[in-house]
């Protein structure tokens, strides 16, 4: 088989930018591993930043997000069960949406069926081939059948532990880490929100995070230590837990309910550098991870599709290949930024195993002034609703 872009990993990013592409008439394979299902079934991201919206409209699949989801024009943070607003709409005149990754990732492959777009489900051991020359080539089994795709570019869309990040060589590949000693136990559950915007709690117990899905559908989650197996939770031993970490009142107001969903996620700060090796691209978390604080994860995946969008509309319009050269460096300058977001995020409202005395006050008097600087707020608000591509 012949295309334009082969595209590892039918994620997110991968569909997207598979039909930001289609849109400019350049042809694309998608190859993903696992089956439709399992990729439909997994629950993930919940805020999509303004960028990510418009970007959604402008590939023509934000049509059921503009009638189903929920704009927030603010969120609460919470410190010692006392809580506080930040006013996103007020501080920099932006607001987040409320969406589900698994609504997205549905309105993506419903885009792409209806487009008649290729995409190859259970595609087992894909394999990239020449990738420093002119013609990169994708092998992979299906049904026991090798298959291959020539095509002129190769991009990564296959996530964290996907294969395409390890064909960079290694005295290219520079990576940055930091793993959290914790973890997120999230529960999903068919009840309504407690709160009509998101709230993030601080409390000694460790941190909690109310958000949610739709008016009949909430989710949930509490930091845990990694050494506990989601098992030795049970819905009864959630909810109780979460009623102790978040504000008095929320906990009154908490309609609990059976889960319908129960995982444990590590949180990771991951990057890789670069996110160009020859012919190869890497997006999305297939180049680096958040921890979900910031709810960056899926929206950094997006900005990077914007970017290789750009640079891949331009090669096949004008034959100019300033914008694919500069891939890389323009991804990585939002990457790191929203790096530090999320860290930041996470330093301020988890607590940590090793955490001292002096490390407890930094953390308070964070909060405290927070909650009273606009300054302080308009920083906050203005990395959270998304910085500008
Ligand atoms: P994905 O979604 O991991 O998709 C990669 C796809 O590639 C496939 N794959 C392969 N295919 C072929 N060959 C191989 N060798 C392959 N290896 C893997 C996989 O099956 C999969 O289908 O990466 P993508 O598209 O870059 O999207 C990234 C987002 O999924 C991720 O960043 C977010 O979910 C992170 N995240 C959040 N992001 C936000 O922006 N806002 C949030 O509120 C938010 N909350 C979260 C999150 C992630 C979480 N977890 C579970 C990690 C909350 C949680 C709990
Ligand atoms: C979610 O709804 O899954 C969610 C929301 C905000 C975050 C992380 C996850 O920061």
């Amino acid at each position: 088989m012949r295309t334009q872009v082969c595209i590892i990993g039918g994620g997110p990013s991968g569909l997207l930018l598979a039909q930001l592409l289609h849109n400019d008439g350049i042809d694309s394979v998608v190859l993903e591993k696992r089956d439709r299902a399992h990729v439909l079934a997994r629950i993930r991201a919940g805020v999509l930043e303004q960028g990510s919206v418009e970007l959604l409209r402008r590939a023509g699949v934000g049509a059921r997000m503009d009638r189903e989801g929920f704009v927030h024009a603010g969120t609460f943070l919470a410190a010692a069960n006392r809580g506080f607003r930040i006013d996103f709409e007020a501080r920099v005149g932006k607001s987040v949406m409320v969406y589900g990754q698994t609504e997205v990732t549905q309105d993506l492959y419903d885009a792409r069926d209806a487009a008649g777009g290729t995409v190859i489900d259970r595609a087992d051991r894909v394999t990239p081939w020449g990738l420093d020359s002119k013609a990169p080539a994708v092998t992979y089994l299906r049904d026991g059948r090798e298959h291959r795709v020539t095509c002129d570019f190769v991009v990564g869309c296959d996530g964290f532990h996907g294969v395409s990040r390890t064909c960079i060589p290694p005295d290219v590949l520079r990576e940055f880490e930091r793993v959290y000693p914790f973890g997120w136990l999230g529960v999903l559950s068919e009840t309504p929100p407690v709160a009509e915007e998101l709230i993030y709690a601080n409390h000694p117990r460790g941190f909690a995070l109310c958000s949610m899905r739709n008016a009949g559908l909430s989710r949930y989650y509490l930091q845990v230590p990694l050494s506990e197996p989601v098992d030795a939770w049970s819905d009864h031993a959630f909810w109780d837990e979460l009623k102790r970490r978040i504000p008095e009142d929320a906990a009154d107001r908490l309609v609990t309910g059976p889960a319908v969903e129960k995982s444990i996620a590590p949180l990771r700060s991951y990057v890789a550098e670069p996110m160009r090796w020859g012919r190869l691209f890497l997006v999305g978390d297939a180049a680096h991870i958040v921890p979900p604080t910031g709810a960056k994860g899926l929206n950094l995946a997006f900005s990077d599709v914007h970017y290789l969008h750009e640079g891949l509309a331009a090669h096949y319009r004008d034959g100019s290949d300033a914008a694919l050269g500069s891939y890389s460096d323009r991804a990585l300058a939002r990457v790191w930024k929203c790096e530090r977001f999320s860290w930041s995020m996470t330093q301020m409202l988890h607590r940590f195993p090793d955490q001292t005395p002096f490390d407890q006050r930094m953390q308070e008097s964070e909060l405290a002034w927070l909650e009273t600087s606009v300054a302080a707020q308009t920083a906050l608000a203005e990395n959270y609703v998304g910085l500008p591509y």
